[in-house]
């Protein structure tokens, strides 16, 4: 698989396309869902996330009241999250070394769903223990536009139009930059319906 490796900022790569076809992706995601729900996590500050989120791996992200962390179990069943599949390691693993970081073995992957007007905004990925790993991002079915903000929460972004089967790498001295997603456009897209899907995956520890 070739892709066009494009520079977002200085360590964070966008691989167009490197993830196409999804829809195996998508038949994935959907097993996974099936064994631990989707579900709209609530913020320290008692907010609901617009967007909805599960995990696979040994690790998945979880936030409520006490804050952010990863944890082993699924809060919601008690029960281990669903394993990594195979492939999603390998297209991590491959989308890594693509981007500068060789190497790369996630154990956690985070599952993002956005339905129109759910959004993210501006944070960085902070609770893994090891920042020397990567992160590796992948957008399935509608378009969205990702926000780089860098090493300051505020100010203007630079919007980057993230496509299904597109790929973002960072790390490095990207690791701590701030970044978010901008409101979702309606839309329909033939593997995903009118949904966006975001797999996120890290090293957790
Ligand atoms: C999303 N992505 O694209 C949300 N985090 O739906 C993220 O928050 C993200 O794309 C760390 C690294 C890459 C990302
Ligand atoms: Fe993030």
């Amino acid at each position: 698989m070739t892709a066009a490796t494009l520079t977002i900022a200085q360590d964070v790569s966008l691989l167009r396309g490197f993830a196409a076809p999804t829809g195996p992706l998508v038949l994935a995601i959907e097993s996974i869902a099936g064994r631990a729900p989707f579900r709209h996590l609530e913020t320290r500050s008692g907010g609901r996330m617009s967007v909805a989120m599960t995990n696979c791996g040994p690790w998945g992200w979880h936030s409520d009241a006490r804050g952010y962390r990863y944890v082993g179990r699924d809060p919601l069943t008690g029960e281990c999250w669903p394993p990594l599949p195979l492939p999603f390691l390998a297209l991590a693993a491959q989308a890594a070394a693509l981007g500068g970081f060789p190497g790369f073995e996630p154990d956690a992957c985070l599952v993002n769903r956005y339905v129109p007007g759910a959004q993210m905004g501006a944070h960085r990925d902070w609770d893994e223990l090891d920042k020397r790993h990567p992160i590796v991002s992948i957008s399935i079915g509608l378009p969205a536009l990702f926000l780089w903000y860098g090493a300051q929460r505020q100010g203007r972004p630079i919007a980057t139009l993230v496509e299904d089967g597109d790929v973002v790498v960072w790390g490095g001295s990207a690791r701590a930059g701030y970044h978010g997603v901008r409101k979702l456009p309606p839309g329909e897209h033939p593997a995903a319906g009118s949904l966006r899907y975001n797999l996120t995956f890290r090293r957790a520890r």
